[in-house]
C-alpha cells in the first residue's frame, strides 16, 4: 500500500498513526487530591456537579441573551453556561458570513436609518414568541435601542430574517414583548423627540416632542413584522421605560412605565442643572396603561388613520375610546413585569427601597368607575396609585427587574445598588431569602420566567460589573452572568460565566426540547430570505455567465473542491459568485474567502450564498475555503485571474511541474482498486444494517453516493487519457478519482461510525 495512502485510510478509520502511548506508573487522582491541590469545599464540588456536563451530554434550558453593544444575540445552555452561538443580527459577523454575503447585506440593509447603513446595535430585550402565553420555539425578537429597530430570528435556523426601523422614534427601551399570542410585538420608545426625527427647537419639547409605543404586527405565516398592520400610540414625551404583555386575566393590555414625567430637559453647558437633577424631582412617575385588544378592533373597522406606512393613535383618540390610562408608580421606576396569572403587575423603582404590587382586577374596577384623580397635562386620566396598589414590599436598594418561580406567589427581583437578588412572596407582601450578586445586577431571569407556567430551577443574574470575579484582562472587565440554583428554600451560587461581549440586558430560556432546528437547508436555499435562491447550481451545471461587464458565476463547493477552481474576469468587471453547498452531511459548512475584496462566506449544507463585488484592480487573487472540511481542505483553492484593461492575451498552456508515465498511472490505478474494495465493505457494512431508520445516515449515504458518481466520472476521464497514451492527463485523472473515492470512503465511514454509536442492528 502507498504510505500516503495508508496514512489517510487510519486517519479515516481513526487510527493513530506513530503515536504510541507509553504505559507508566501514573494513575488518577483522587477528589480529595484534587478538591486540595485546587482549594476546593465540599460546596463548590456539589456546585460543579451540578453544573458539569461531560462529553456528548446536552443542556436542559437554552438562554437567549441580549449581545448589547456587539448587536447580536448570545445562545448557551443551561446549567452547562456553554455558550451555543452568537446570532448576528444589527451588525456583520464574518464566521457566519452576515455582511458578507449579498443576502444578508439585504437583511442589513433593510434597518437602514434615513439611508444611513448603521452596522451596530444596542440590543435590550430578546422576546420568545409565544402560544397560548408559553414559548413555542419559533421565533426570537430583539429591539435595537439607540437606533429604534427590531429585528426577527428564526428559530429554525437561529438566522436574523428581517429588521424594521420605526419610522417615529428615535430610540426605543420598550422592546421587545410579545403578546400572548404573538399576535404584536411591544416596542415602546425612550429618549423623547420630534417623530420621523425632524428638526424641532428643545424649548417646544412639551408641544412637539414625543414618546410613544408601538404594536408591530407578527405575521407567523410569513415569519414577519407587519408594518401596513401595525399600530403606534402617541404618548406623552415621559421617557418611557419598559413594558410588559398583560396575560390571562390582562390579555388584551399593556404595561409602559415611564421616568423623567418631570419632562424635564437639561443643559449642563447652559448652566442649567443637568437631567439627573430635573428627572427625580418628582416623587412619582406613571405607568402607561393601553388597551391594545381594542386598538386592534378600531383598526379593523377603519377608524385609525395611517401615518407613516402605519396606523397612528394620537392621545386625544386613545383617550376618547379608553385605550390610554395612567397610574403613578413610585420616582424613576425601572421594570414592569405582569405575574403569570395576569393579576398583578410588579414595579421596581430605581430610587425606591420597595417594589410596588399593582392589582389588575382594582385597576380594571377603577377604569370601570371612572376612579380618577384627575388628568395630566396631555388629557389624560389618572388613576389613583392608592386605590390600585395591591401591596408594596421593602425590598432593598436599587430594585430594577422581576422575575418568577414554579411556585405561586414566589417573585425575585433584581437590587442593582446593594447587588444582590431578593427572593419573595408578592402575595403576603413577604421576604424570604436574598443572596449577593458579584456585582451590580440589572435583569435576571428564571427559566420560562415569562410565561404563564414559568419553570423556575434556575435563575440567571446578568450583572453589569465583574471587578474583581476574573483574571484581569485590561481596564474593559468582561460581563459576569451567574447561575443561582433556587429549586430549594435558599438560593445558592452555582457558577460564574464571563462574556466577553456588550452589556448584558435582558435573556430568556426556554426548554431546549422545544427548540427543532434544521440540520441543512432545502437544497439551494437562500438561507436569509428562506426562500428558494435564483442562483442555485446542480452539480455538474456549473458555468461562468458573462452579461456586459457583468459576470455571474454559478458553483458549487463540496469535499474538496470548489467550482470553478479559476476564473477569468476583466479589469472593471461587476463579479458575482454564487456557490451552493452540495453536502447534506451535518455540520459540513463550506466556507469561502478571497483575498482583497472583503468577501468570507460561510456556506451551509444545501445554501446557495452569493457576493458580488467590483474587480477593480488588475490581479490574482488566491480563494479558498476558511472551514477545515476534509482531509484536503486546503486544497479546496482556486484563483481569480482579473486581466488589466487592454491586455493581449498570450496563449500558454499550464504546465505542471511533474512529468508522469505509465508506471505511475499504472500505481495509481491499483491503489484505486484497493480504495475500492474498502469503500465497498463499509457500504456492505452499512446496507446490512439498519441505516434507513437513521435520516443522519441516509443523508450521509446521499452524499458519499454523489461522490462516488464523480469518481466514475474521473476514472472514465483517466481511462479515455490513458487509452490515448497521454500519461500525464491519464495519471492526474486517476488521482482526481482517488480524491473522490476517499470521501466516499471518509463519509462512508463517519455513517458506520454514527450506526454503532446508535445501537444499529442487522437486518435479514
Ligand atoms: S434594561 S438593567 Cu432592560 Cu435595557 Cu434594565
Ligand atoms: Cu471546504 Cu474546507
Amino acid at each position: 500500500m502507498k504510505p500516503r495512502f495508508k496514512k489517510i485510510l487510519s486517519m479515516l478509520l481513526g487510527i493513530g498513526v506513530g503515536v504510541s502511548v507509553a504505559a507508566s506508573a501514573w494513575s488518577e487522582p483522587t477528589l480529595q487530591q484534587v478538591m486540595k491541590a485546587r482549594g476546593l469545599t465540599q460546596k463548590d464540588l456539589l456546585a460543579a456537579a451540578e453544573t458539569y456536563t461531560p462529553t456528548g451530554k446536552r443542556d436542559e434550558y437554552i438562554a437567549f441573551a441580549s449581545g448589547g453593544q456587539q448587536g447580536g444575540v448570545m445562545v448557551y445552555g443551561i446549567p452547562s453556561m456553554r455558550i451555543l452561538k452568537y446570532i448576528a443580527v444589527f451588525a456583520p459577523e464574518p464566521w457566519q458570513g452576515y455582511g458578507y454575503d449579498d443576502e444578508s447585506k439585504a437583511v442589513l440593509a433593510e434597518g437602514k436609518v434615513h439611508g444611513k447603513l448603521i452596522t451596530y446595535g444596542d440590543t435590550h430585550h430578546p422576546a420568545l414568541s409565544e402560544t397560548n402565553g408559553d414559548y413555542d420555539g419559533q421565533y426570537l425578537f430583539i429591539n435595537d435601542k439607540s437606533n429604534a429597530r427590531l429585528a426577527v430570528i428564526d428559530l429554525k435556523d437561529f438566522e436574523t430574517k428581517q429588521i424594521v426601523h420605526n419610522p417615529f422614534f428615535q430610540s426605543d427601551h420598550g422592546g421587545t414583548f410579545v403578546t400572548p399570542n404573538t399576535e404584536y410585538v411591544m416596542e415602546g420608545t425612550q429618549y423623547p423627540a420630534p417623530y420621523g426625527g425632524k428638526y424641532v427647537p428643545l424649548s417646544k419639547f412639551n408641544e412637539k416632542y414625543r414618546g410613544g409605543l408601538t404594536y408591530w404586527k407578527f405575521d407567523r405565516k410569513k415569519g414577519r413584522l407587519d408594518k401596513s398592520q401595525s399600530f403606534v400610540f402617541e404618548l406623552p414625551p415621559y421617557s418611557q421605560d419598559l413594558s410588559d404583555a398583560g396575560k390571562l386575566a390582562s390579555y388584551g393590555w399593556g404595561f409602559t412605565n415611564s421616568f423623567c414625567s418631570e419632562r424635564y430637559v437639561g443643559g449642563d453647558m447652559q448652566g442649567r442643572p443637568p437631567f439627573e437633577a430635573g428627572c427625580s424631582s418628582k416623587d412619582t412617575d406613571y405607568m402607561h396603561v393601553t388597551n391594545w385588544k381594542k386598538a386592534a378592533e378600531l383598526v379593523k373597522e377603519g377608524k385609525v388613520q395611517k401615518r407613516r406606512g402605519m396606523y397612528f393613535i394620537p392621545i386625544k383618540q386613545a383617550v376618547k375610546e379608553g385605550l390610554l390610562y395612567l397610574i403613578p408608580e413610585p420616582k424613576s421606576p425601572h421594570g414592569v413585569d405582569v405575574t403569570p396569572d395576569g393579576k398583578y403587575i410588579i414595579v421596581a423603582g430605581k430610587l425606591d427601597s420597595h417594589v410596588s404590587v399593582f392589582s389588575w382586577p382594582k385597576i380594571q374596577k377603577a377604569i370601570k368607575t371612572h376612579d380618577f384623580e384627575g388628568r395630566d397635562p396631555y388629557g389624560i386620566p389618572i388613576i389613583p396609585m392608592k386605590d390600585v396598589l395591591h401591596t408594596q414590599i421593602e425590598v432593598g436598594l436599587g430594585p430594577l427587574h422581576t422575575q418568577f418561580d414554579s411556585k405561586k406567589c414566589i417573585a425575585y427581583t433584581s437590587l442593582y445598588v446593594d447587588s444582590q437578588v431578593v427572593k419573595y412572596d408578592y402575595c403576603k407582601g413577604k421576604v424570604l431569602d436574598k443572596i449577593d450578586i458579584h456585582y451590580n445586577i440589572g435583569h435576571l431571569m428564571t427559566m420560562e420566567g415569562d410565561t404563564e407556567h414559568p419553570d423556575g430551577k434556575y435563575l440567571v443574574a446578568l450583572n453589569k460589573l465583574a471587578i474583581d470575579r476574573f483574571n484581569p484582562v485590561g481596564p474593559l472587565h468582561p460581563q459576569n452572568h451567574q447561575l443561582i440554583d433556587i429549586s430549594g428554600q435558599k438560593m445558592r451560587l452555582l457558577y460564574d460565566m464571563p462574556v466577553p461581549l456588550g452589556e448584558p440586558h435582558y435573556a430568556q430560556a426556554i426548554k431546549a426540547t422545544k427548540l427543532k432546528p434544521l440540520i441543512r437547508y432545502p437544497f439551494g436555499w437562500n438561507a436569509r430570505a428562506n426562500h428558494k435562491s435564483r442562483w442555485r447550481t446542480r452539480p455538474g451545471r456549473e458555468r461562468i455567465v458573462r452579461h456586459g461587464t457583468r459576470v455571474d458565476v454559478y458553483g458549487t463547493v463540496i469535499r474538496s473542491h470548489i467550482t470553478p477552481e479559476i476564473i477569468r474576469v476583466n479589469e472593471g468587471d461587476t463579479v458575482s459568485l454564487h456557490f451552493t453547498n452540495l453536502e447534506r452531511a451535518e455540520d459540513e459548512t463550506h466556507g469561502f474567502a478571497i483575498n482583497g475584496q472583503n468577501v468570507q462566506l460561510s456556506i451551509e449544507p444545501g445554501s446557495t450564498v452569493s457576493a458580488t463585488f467590483v474587480a477593480d484592480r488588475p490581479g490574482v487573487y488566491p480563494y479558498y475555503c476558511t472551514e477545515f472540511c476534509s482531509a484536503l481542505h486546503l486544497e479546496m483553492e482556486g484563483y481569480l485571474i482579473v486581466k488589466p484593461k487592454n491586455y493581449k492575451a498570450q496563449t500558454v498552456s499550464l504546465k505542471h511541474g511533474v512529468v508522469y508515465t505509465k508506471a505511475d498511472y499504472d500505481k495509481q490505478v491499483a491503489t484505486n482498486m484497493k480504495t475500492q474494495a474498502v469503500i465497498d465493505k463499509v457500504v456492505r457494512y452499512i446496507t446490512s444494517r439498519n441505516y434507513k431508520d437513521y435520516p443522519q445516515v441516509v443523508s450521509l449515504m446521499e452524499d458519499a453516493t454523489d461522490q462516488l458518481n464523480f469518481a466514475k466520472g474521473a476514472r472514465k476521464k483517466a481511462e479515455a487519457a490513458a487509452a490515448k497514451g497521454d500519461w500525464q492527463n491519464a495519471m492526474l485523472w486517476a488521482n482526481q478519482w482517488w480524491q473522490y473515492q476517499v470521501k466516499t470512503a471518509d463519509i462512508g465511514l463517519r455513517a458506520k461510525t454514527y450506526l454503532d454509536q446508535h445501537g444499529a442492528h442487522k437486518i435479514k
